[in-house]
C-alpha cells in the first residue's frame, strides 16, 4: 500500500510512522487510520523492525485529534464504527512485539493524546501540549482516553482533564506522569532515536516478553501478573538470545542479539 497521509521508514532497526497532514495539524481521518493499520501490518511483518517510534510532520503538531469535519457528519452508527476502528488501529500499538515510542512534538490533542497513551511511552518535546478537549464539541474521547488515561495518572486528574477539556503543557505533562522526558525542540528527534537504539541492541524475545508482561499485566491482579511473568521469563530462558546474553556476560565481552522470534 502506499502512502498519502503518513510516512513510513525503517533504519538500522528503528521504524517511524509520520502522520503527515500538517495542513490540518496531522488530525486523524479515516484515510489516514487505514494507512496506519497498513504501517502496522509492515512493522508486524518486518523482523527488521526492532523498535517503532511515532511522530507529527510540521513544526505545530503531533496529531490534533480525529478529523472534526468526518466526526461532524457521523450518525450513532457511523461514530460507533469510526471509534472502534480507530481505537482497534491504536490499540494495536499495545499488542506489537516491539517497544513503541511516542515522540511528540506541538499540539497532542484528542485523538492524539489517545495515540500516545497507547504507546510504551512518551517523549515529549518543549512545544507539545496534551488534552483531551472533546467535552468543547460536546463529545467524549472515544480512542481509549477515558481508559487508558486514569489508569495512567489516576481517575480524579483524568476526570479533571477530561471534564474541562483544558489543554496541558509539557511540563506539566511530565508531573502528571504522561511523559517521560522533555526535550528542546530541535532534540527531541536526536533524543528519541538515541533511545530507541538502546532498546533496539536488546534481544527481540525478552523485549516482546517484558512488554507483554507489563501491559497485561496491568489488567489482571497481582498473582495472575505474576503467573505470566513466570512463564514469560521461561520462554526467553529457551531463547538463543538468552544463551548470547548471559554467555557474553560470562565471557566479559558485549553481548550480540541476533536470535529469532519464536514464530519465525
Ligand atoms: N480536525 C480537522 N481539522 C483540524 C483539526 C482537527 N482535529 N485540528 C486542526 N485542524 C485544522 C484547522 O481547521 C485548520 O484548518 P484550515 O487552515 O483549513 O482552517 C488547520 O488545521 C490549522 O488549525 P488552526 O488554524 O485552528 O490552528 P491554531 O494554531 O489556531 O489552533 C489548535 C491549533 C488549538 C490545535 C486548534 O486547531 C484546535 O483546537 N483543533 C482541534 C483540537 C480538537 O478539538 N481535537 C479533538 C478532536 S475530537 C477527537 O480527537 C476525538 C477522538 C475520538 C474520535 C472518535 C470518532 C468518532
Amino acid at each position: 500500500m502506499s502512502f498519502d497521509h503518513i510516512v513510513y521508514g525503517c533504519e538500522d532497526g528503528i521504524a517511524v510512522i509520520t502522520f503527515n497532514r500538517p495542513k490540518a495539524l496531522n488530525a486523524l481521518n479515516a484515510a489516514l487510520l487505514a494507512e496506519f493499520d497498513a504501517a502496522l501490518d509492515n512493522v508486524e511483518n518486518d523482523p527488521a523492525v526492532r523498535v517503532l517510534v511515532l511522530t507529527g510532520a510540521g513544526e505545530k503538531a503531533f496529531v490534533a485529534g480525529a478529523d472534526i469535519n468526518e466526526i461532524n457528519r457521523l450518525g450513532p452508527l457511523g461514530a460507533k464504527r469510526f471509534a472502534r476502528r480507530g481505537a482497534e488501529g491504536i490499540t494495536r500499538l499495545t499488542r506489537l512485539a516491539v517497544p513503541v515510542i511516542a515522540a511528540v512534538n506541538g499540539f497532542a490533542l484528542g485523538g492524539g493524546t489517545e495515540m500516545a497513551l497507547a504507546c510504551d511511552f512518551i517523549f515529549a518535546a518543549q512545544s507539545a501540549r496534551f488534552g483531551l478537549p472533546e467535552i468543547n464539541l460536546g463529545i467524549i474521547p472515544g480512542f481509549g482516553g477515558t481508559q487508558r488515561l486514569p489508569r495512567l495518572i489516576g481517575p480524579a486528574r483524568a476526570r479533571e482533564l477530561i471534564y474541562t477539556g483544558q489543554m496541558i503543557d509539557a511540563e506539566e505533562a511530565l508531573r502528571l506522569g504522561i511523559v517521560n522526558r522533555v526535550c528542546a525542540d530541535d532534540e527531541l528527534m536526536d533524543t528519541v532515536r538515541e533511545t530507541a537504539r538502546l532498546i533496539a541492541a536488546k534481544g527481540r524475545v525478552a523485549l516482546r516478553a517484558a512488554k507483554q508482561a507489563v501491559n497485561t499485566g496491568l489488567n489482571v491482579d497481582l498473582d495472575s501478573g505474576l503467573a505470566l511473568e513466570n512463564d514469560a521469563f521461561a520462554l526467553c530462558l529457551a531463547s538463543p538470545d538468552a544463551k548470547e546474553g548471559t554467555g557474553a556476560f560470562l565471557e566479559k565481552r558485549p553481548a550480540v542479539f541476533n536470535g529469532p522470534l519464536d514464530d519465525d
